[in-house]
């Protein structure tokens, strides 16, 4: 099924330039178009696959003035008391609510999710505002035991200092989110920069931001936003002023990120790419199952870290499940996102339609047998979108592509005959985000959770592995970067721990009973 129909990028421009205005960004995109600036960032739209409008970018000596505004208003915010810095982050998340059509919209516009997936997003960012102003009120030291009569032994934890938010288009302001409203709340500062995709999105939360803190007393400058391209991007990560940088992105992206922030000794936090698998037993429940495959794989057009791409099926329901599954993908409406009843709206570009294209290439050669899907579709009336049927493969070993990210609804298909094997296959790759196991044996599905199971950040039971709650600690292992967002302790990575040893009695004792002068 396709919607035959789009929306014409005259519609897409007012539709966006509405929703900026009543964020109060309105002046981001005046009317008539800009010319003459050096630096300018196309906004544009995988709806129809053109430009929108030219937003002026940042350059590298913006980028260090941004960080210095960052650091400066660091100085103020740090002394603020936490729950008073959680007003900031409550102030947001009430302009969110308000403004979560808004936002919803522009994500749509911008990033091509379906409407309920975009105020999901955004839903996920009021989520998690709630979520930092309970915690402005929790960051909790430890006390500990001392071993030296008349001490005490603390820990405290302080603001870390101006945090760099580097962010990827396919969730474009929720994972902007789960950074700036936990590290405002641990006061911290950030300067952010987003993807070069989603700029328009973007100013509208600066402002909203920016319009929460006004409300508040807030110092303007604890966020910055910085829209441009690499090098801005890379300046941030360079720069000794910052702190701490949390990316977002491909494996590629926070391999270069991650060394270069090591190598001057930051503190970085990667979410990277994924490569998720579930596991699907003889005994799951195959309604929920299909349900559940189908929303982790084809949802978001495959878009996001935690989309399934790899399925591990027991052999004897392997046949029963493909067939079940081809069935749903044949029945997928694929179109405009604006329209209600569409499920999978377009891919980004159509530089990401051609690798799902290389990769079905390279895994048929490889020995993969396509079940269902992999057709463009709206061609003719959007030739610069990528609308594209969510696809099956089956394929006999897991090698070549197949332990690859490829940023698509491409769905992978193993069989394994034992469990051991299944866990086996399923840790067999180099990525380690998210995970879960389909099955009513709770046997087999502790033994999926255990020290012996999955090696991914995230590992579920008879729930697919995308669409994770703010309320967990969000990230995975391996190639995926190890890093923690979000919620749970996460917010430890923002601040920094300071052991105290206070000797309330008149005698020095030292540690480890040394005896000195
Ligand atoms: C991402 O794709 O970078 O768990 C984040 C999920 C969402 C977040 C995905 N809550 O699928």
């Amino acid at each position: 099924m396709t919607s035959s129909t789009l929306p014409t990028t005259d519609e897409l421009r007012a539709r966006a330039r509405a929703a900026l205005e009543r964020v109060g960004a309105g002046s981001a995109v005046p009317d008539g178009a800009r010319t003459g600036t050096a630096h300018v960032l196309h906004a544009r739209t995988p709806v129809t696959g053109e430009d929108l409008f030219p937003v002026p970018a940042a350059t590298e000596s913006d980028a260090a003035e941004a960080v210095a505004a960052a650091r400066t208003a660091f100085l103020t915010w740090r002394s603020t008391p936490p729950p008073r810095r959680g007003e900031l982050v409550r102030r947001l998340g009430e302009l969110l609510r308000e403004h979560q059509e808004d936002v919803a919209d522009l994500v749509t516009i911008e990033a091509g999710k379906i409407r309920t997936e975009a105020l999901g997003e955004v839903q996920e960012m009021i989520d998690i505002c709630d979520f930092a102003v309970g915690l402005s009120r929790q960051l909790y030291g430890r006390t500990i035991a001392s071993e030296r009569p008349g001490h005490r032994l603390a820990e405290t934890w302080h603001p870390l200092g101006v945090v760099g938010v580097v962010s990827a288009f396919n969730f474009p302001v929720a994972v902007w989110s789960w950074n700036t409203a936990v590290a405002l709340a641990c006061g911290d500062t950030v300067v952010w920069k987003p993807s070069e995709l989603t700029p328009l999105v973007s100013l509208a939360c600066d402002r909203l931001l920016a319009r929460a803190a006004e409300d508040v007393g807030a110092p303007r400058d604890v966020h910055r936003l910085l829209l441009g391209d690499r090098t801005v991007g890379a300046a941030l990560v360079d720069d000794p002023r910052v702190a701490l940088v949390s990316a977002t992105g491909s494996t590629r992206m926070g391999r270069e990120v991650g060394q270069r922030v090591a190598a001057r000794l930051g503190r970085s936090l990667l979410e990277l790419g994924g490569n998720n698998a579930a596991v699907v037993a003889p005994s799951a429940d195959l309604d929920l199952a299909v349900q559940g495959i189908v929303f982790a794989a084809a949802g978001t057009a495959g878009q996001r870290c935690t989309t399934l791409r790899r399925l591990i099926v027991h052999r004897d329901i392997a046949e029963t499940l493909t067939g079940r599954l081809t069935a749903a993908y044949r029945k997928l409406p694929v179109g405009d996102p604006f329209d209600a009843a569409t499920l999978v709206g377009p891919l980004i570009s159509t530089a990401a339609l051609d690798r799902m294209r290389d990769a079905l290439e390279r895994v048929r050669a490889e020995g993969g047998e396509l079940l269902v899907g992999g057709g463009r579709r709206l061609a003719e009336a959007a030739p610069g979108a990528a609308y594209v049927e969510p696809a099956i493969v089956r394929v006999g070993e897991q090698a070549g592509v197949v332990r690859e990210e490829t940023f698509a609804p491409l769905l992978y298909v193993l069989t394994y005959d034992s469990l051991e094997e299944a866990v086996a296959l399923h840790n067999d790759v180099p990525q380690g985000l998210s995970s879960s196991i389909f099955t009513r044996d709770q046997r087999e599905a502790e033994v999926f959770l255990s020290a012996e199971g999955s090696d991914c950040g995230i590992a579920n039971v008879n729930i697919g592995t995308s669409g994770a709650e703010i309320g967990g600690a969000f990230g995975g292992e391996k190639e995926t970067g190890g890093g923690r967002e979000s919620g749970s302790d996460a917010w430890r990575a923002y601040m920094r721990r300071a052991t105290n040893t206070v000797n309330y009695s008149s005698e020095l004792s030292l540690a480890q009973n040394v005896s000195f002068l």
